[in-house]
C-alpha cells in the first residue's frame, strides 16, 4: 500500500472505520464497474477517463448520504445560516478532495488498483470547474471547505456557468482564448434539484395599485426566466458535515414557441430559450460593450434574486411570516460588489411581496447583509448607469432611489454641525447615485456605496488593505460608521493546498509532529520551527522538494518539450496577468540576468545559481497590455531557452492555461515565488499563502498579505524590496523626473531595438513605463527596478547556502498557521456572522 493510502494523513483510523461501518455503500470495485455499466454502457474501464467516471459516480453517492444526514440535522436544529453570495467559485477538481475529505482514499485507491489504475492518473481525467477568474473566486472555494470543516451551517450561492473561465492557449507565443466546455461528459459533483426553481424577472413596468386601503407596488417584468437549482455538496474534512454550493442555471419559462415552429420560423421558436440560457452561459462576459455590461448585471440579479427567494421560502416554511426573526436565522456575505443588488432585492421581497413596512424591512435587510471588498482597482469598483439599471430592474432602481433619499437625509442630520457648503459636498460625495465624472450627462449607481449603506459589516482582506479601505477608498463612510469596518485577513484551505496536493510533505510533517492534527489546526505547524536547523530533517525536507520539482519538470517537458535542470532554483510567478502585479518587472530582471550570464567567463558561470523561471496566468481577453506582457515572456523565453551557452543556467517558460489543478502541481515544487505588486495595490493575495505553506521562499513587496506572512515567518527570512504604500502618491507625482537606472535604460533599448523580435508589438509596452509622454509608469516599475535586482542577488546568495535556504523554507511552513482559511472563517463567524457550529452525528 503506498504511503498515501496508508492512513498517514487520516485524522483517525477509528473515525474512518466508523464511517465505513455505518455506510451501507457497496464495495467500491463492484460499484465502480456497475456505474460504468449502467450509466455509461461500458463493460470495463478501458481508459483512465472511464475509471474516473465510474469512481466519481460511485463517490457521489457517499457524498449525497453525508449531505442528506447533515441537512436533516440542520433542519431539525434550525441554526442560523451563513449564505455566501458570490458570482465566482473557482472550485477546480473534486475527486481527490472529496475522497480525502470523506476519508475514503484508502478504499478507492485499493479498488482502483484492483481495476489496474492508479488514483492519481484517474484523478487527472477530471476537468476543472473554473467558475471564477482568480483570487476572489478561489477564496470563495476555500471558504466553503472551511465552513464545512468547521461544521458551520452555511451554503454558497452562485451561477452554474455553462462555460467557465476561458481556456488559454498560446499561438506563436500570443494568448488565444477558447471556450471552456466543462460540462460535456456530465458532472457527477452536482445534483439537479428537479422542481426547485424560481422565477426571475427583468424589465417591464412598475405600478401602484390599491389593495383594500393600502397602496401596493406591482412590478410586471417584460421578461422572465427560471432559475433552476443545482446542488454541489461540499464535504468537510474529519467531520460528518457536508454542506452545499447551490448554483443556478437559467432556463426558459416556455420550452419553445410551437406556433412559430409550426409556421416554419425556427429561429424565433428557439429565441426565448437562447435568451434565457445566455444568462448563465459564460462567466463574466467581456463587459466593454453596453450589451456585455447589461448581461453582467443580469447575471448578478439572476443569482441574487433566486438565492434570496430560496432562503425566504425555507425561512417561511419554518417561521411563517415572522420576518423579524430573519436576522437570527440567516445572514449573507456579499463577495465583492457583484451581489450588491441583494440590498434592493431583499427590500423588494420584504416590502412588495411580503407586505412589510419600509422601516421594518430596512432594519432586517441591514442586519442580514455584510460586504467584503477585494480590490482597490478603480475599474473593478462597480458602477451601473442609472439608465441601464432602470431599464433592466425598474423596481430596484426606484428602491435604490428611496434608499439614497433616506440615506442622504440621514447624513444631512448627522452632519448638521458642518457649514452648509461643506455638508452638501460631503453628502454629494457619499450619494449612492452620482454623476459619472467622465460624462456629466450620465448618472451612476455606485454599488460599493450601496453595499456599505445596506450592510452591518464591511471588511477588507488583509490588514494593509483594510486600512486602505478605511483611509482611502471608503474613508467618508468610515468616518460616519467607524465600527462597521473590519479586517479579515484571507486564508486558504490547508487540505487542498498542502495535505492533498503535497502528500509527501504532509506525511513528513505528520511523522515529525507525531500526528496529523495540524491539518485542522495549522497553528500546530509552528512546532516545525524546532526542527528548522536539524540537518537530518533538512535532508528529508529537501528530498520532498526535489521530488516535486521532478514532477513539475516532467510537466514542462510535456508542454514545451524541453528538459529543465532540476538542480536549478525553481522561481515562479503565477497569477492573473495585470500591470499592477508586475510580471513585467520579473521579465526585465530575467533579461538582465541573461545579459550578465552572457558576459561571464565559463569559470564565472560555474559559480552562478542556475534558475528555471516560470510564469503563468491569464490575461482578460480585452486587456491589451496584459496580452503584450505574455508575449514578452514567451519571446524572451524563445531567445534564452535556445541559447546553448546559458540554457542550463537560465530558462524561462510560460505555462499556459494556469488553473487550480496546475497550481496544485506548481506550488509544491516552487522554491522561490514572486509577489511583487506595487505596494498598496494587491488587496491580499492568496497564492502567497499557498506557497508559504509548501515551504517556498517569497520575494515580495510590502503589500497585501505579504506583510503578515513576513511577520509570521520572520521578516529576515523574506526577500522584501521596494517602495512602501505610503510613498506611492508622491512617487507617482514625481515619476516623470525620476532618474532611471542605467541597467533599466539598457534593457529598454534592447526590447525597443528588437532583441526579442516583435519590436512594434512591444513598443506600447516599453512606452507605458518608459516614455513619460505616452505612459506614466503608474505602477512604478522603474522605481522598484534597482531594489528588485538587489533582492534577486540576495536570493542567489542565500540559495548558495543550502542549509540556510532549507532552514528558511521550513520556517515558512512553520509560520503559515495563521493563513488557514479555517482561521479566517472562524473570525467571520464570530465577529460578523454570529453563526455557531452544528455537527450532525457521525
Ligand atoms: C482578488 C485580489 O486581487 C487579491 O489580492 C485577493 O487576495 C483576492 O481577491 C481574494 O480576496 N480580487 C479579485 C477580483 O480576484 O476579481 O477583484
Amino acid at each position: 500500500i503506498p504511503a498515501r493510502s496508508r492512513g498517514a494523513l487520516r485524522v483517525s483510523a477509528v473515525a474512518e472505520a466508523e464511517r465505513t461501518a455505518t455506510s451501507s455503500s457497496p464495495a467500491p470495485t463492484g460499484d465502480i464497474t456497475n456505474k460504468l455499466k449502467y450509466l455509461f454502457g461500458k463493460e470495463a474501464a478501458e481508459t483512465p477517463k472511464d475509471a474516473y467516471h465510474g469512481t466519481a459516480w460511485s463517490v457521489r453517492e457517499r457524498l449525497i448520504d453525508s449531505f442528506d444526514k447533515t441537512h436533516e440535522h440542520w433542519k431539525k436544529e434550525d441554526p442560523k445560516f451563513i449564505y455566501y453570495l458570490s458570482a465566482e467559485f473557482l472550485m477546480g477538481r473534486s475527486l481527490t478532495n472529496t475522497v480525502y475529505n470523506l476519508g475514503l482514499e484508502g478504499e478507492y485507491a485499493d479498488a482502483l488498483r484492483q481495476l489496474g489504475y492508479d488514483m492519481e492518473k484517474v484523478a487527472d481525467a477530471e476537468r476543472d470547474a473554473a467558475l471564477g477568474n482568480g483570487g476572489l473566486g478561489r477564496l470563495a472555494a476555500c471558504f466553503l471547505d472551511s465552513i464545512a470543516t468547521l461544521d458551520l451551517p452555511g451554503w454558497g450561492y452562485g451561477i452554474r456557468y455553462k462555460y467557465g473561465m476561458f481556456k488559454q492557449v498560446l499561438k506563436n507565443g500570443y494568448q488565444a482564448e477558447q471556450p471552456d466546455i466543462w460540462l460535456t461528459s456530465g458532472n457527477p459533483w452536482e445534483i439537479r434539484r428537479d422542481g426547485l426553481r424560481f422565477e426571475v424577472g427583468f424589465g417591464g413596468r412598475v405600478e401602484r395599485k390599491k389593495d383594500g386601503n393600502k397602496e401596493v407596488t406591482v412590478w410586471t417584468p417584460s421578461e422572465k426566466v427560471w432559475a433552476q437549482a443545482y446542488d454541489n455538496p461540499i464535504p468537510g474534512f474529519s467531520t460528518p458535515t457536508t454542506s452545499n454550493l447551490r448554483l443556478w442555471d437559467a432556463q426558459p419559462i416556455s420550452e419553445f414557441d410551437l406556433g412559430a415552429f409550426n409556421a416554419g420560423d425556427y429561429d424565433r421558436a428557439m429565441l426565448d430559450r437562447e435568451r434565457a440560457e445566455a444568462i448563465s452561459a459564460v462567466l463574466y462576459p467581456n463587459d466593454s460593450t453596453p450589451e456585455g455590461k447589461e448581461l453582467r448585471l443580469k447575471q448578478q440579479y439572476f443569482f441574487v434574486c433566486a438565492s434570496l427567494q430560496d432562503v425566504l421560502s425555507r425561512f417561511k416554511a419554518t417561521h411563517g411570516t415572522k420576518f423579524e426573526l430573519l436576522p437570527d436565522k440567516a445572514c449573507f456575505q456579499l463577495n465583492d460588489t457583484h451581489p450588491t443588488i441583494a440590498v434592493a432585492e431583499l427590500m423588494r421581497l420584504l416590502v412588495d411581496v411580503e407586505g412589510l413596512d419600509w422601516d421594518a424591512a430596512w432594519t432586517i435587510t441591514t442586519k442580514c447583509l455584510n460586504y467584503t471588498n477585494h480590490t482597490v482597482m478603480p475599474e473593478a469598483l462597480e458602477k451601473w448607469p442609472v439608465k441601464v439599471m432602470a431599464k433592466m430592474l425598474p423596481r430596484h432602481m426606484e428602491i435604490i432611489e428611496v434608499i439614497n433619499e433616506g440615506w442622504t437625509k440621514w447624513l444631512g442630520g448627522h452632519l448638521k454641525e458642518l457649514k452648509a457648503e461643506e455638508r452638501a459636498k460631503r453628502i454629494s460625495a457619499m450619494s449612492i447615485i452620482h454623476e459619472n465624472p467622465w460624462n456629466k450627462e450620465e448618472m451612476l449607481v455606485n454599488m460599493a456605496y450601496l453595499a456599505v449603506v445596506g450592510s452591518s459589516a464591511v471588511n477588507g482582506v488583509a490588514a494593509i488593505h483594510s486600512n486602505i479601505v478605511k483611509d482611502e477608498i471608503l474613508n467618508d463612510f468610515y468616518q460616519i460608521f467607524p465600527s462597521k469596518f473590519q479586517n479579515k485577513t484571507n486564508g486558504v484551505t490547508p487540505r487542498r493546498w498542502l495535505a492533498w496536493c503535497n502528500p509527501e510533505l504532509a506525511s513528513l510533517i505528520t511523522e515529525t509532529l507525531g500526528s496529523n492534527e495540524w491539518i485542522n489546526d495549522t497553528e500546530k505547524l509552528s512546532a516545525l520551527r524546532a526542527h528548522a536547523s536539524d540537518p537530518t530533517f533538512q535532508k528529508k525536507w529537501a528530498a520532498v522538494k526535489h521530488a516535486k520539482k521532478e514532477k513539475l519538470a516532467a510537466l514542462i517537458k510535456k508542454i514545451h518539450g524541453d528538459s529543465v535542470n532540476t538542480n536549478a532554483l525553481f522561481d515562479i510567478q503565477i497569477k492573473r496577468i495585470h500591470e499592477y502585479k508586475r510580471q513585467y518587472l520579473n521579465v526585465l530582471s530575467i533579461i538582465w540576468r541573461y545579459k550578465q550570464l552572457k558576459k561571464m567567463t565559463p569559470e564565472q558561470r560555474k559559480k552562478a545559481v542556475p534558475r528555471v523561471c516560470l510564469i503563468g496566468g491569464k490575461a482578460a481577453s480585452a486587456y491589451d497590455m496584459a496580452k503584450r506582457i505574455i508575449r514578452l515572456v514567451t519571446a524572451v523565453g524563445d531567445v534564452i531557452n535556445k541559447d546553448p551557452e546559458t540554457k542550463d543556467l537560465l530558462s524561462l517558460y510560460f505555462l499556459p492555461d494556469y488553473n487550480v489543478t496546475l497550481a496544485e502541481t506548481i506550488i509544491p515544487a516552487a522554491e522561490l515565488s514572486q509577489h511583487i505588486s506595487t505596494a498598496g495595490t494587491e488587496a491580499s493575495g492568496t497564492s502567497n499563502m499557498k506557497f508559504q505553506m509548501n515551504g517556498c521562499l517569497i520575494i515580495g513587496t510590502w503589500d497585501g498579505a505579504n506583510i503578515e506572512i513576513a511577520e509570521e515567518t520572520g521578516v529576515d527570512n523574506v526577500f522584501v524590496f521596494g517602495v512602501r504604500a505610503d510613498e506611492i502618491n508622491q512617487l507617482r507625482k514625481e515619476r516623470k523626473n525620476f532618474k532611471t537606472d542605467p541597467r533599466w535604460d539598457e534593457i529598454m533599448k534592447d526590447i525597443e531595438g528588437g532583441m526579442f523580435g516583435d519590436k512594434d508589438y512591444f513598443k506600447p509596452l516599453v512606452d507605458s513605463v518608459n516614455n513619460m509622454k505616452v505612459g506614466n509608469d503608474w505602477f512604478l516599475v522603474a522605481n522598484d527596478f534597482a531594489a528588485y535586482l538587489d533582492a534577486q542577488e540576495e536570493v542567489d546568495k542565500v540559495y548558495k547556502d543550502q542549509s540556510e535556504w532549507l532552514r528558511r523554507s521550513i520556517m515558512y511552513t512553520a509560520g503559515s498557521g495563521k493563513f488557514s482559511s479555517d482561521r479566517t472563517i472562524r473570525e467571520y463567524a464570530e465577529d460578523i456572522w454570529h453563526v455557531k457550529p452544528s455537527r450532525p452525528a457521525a
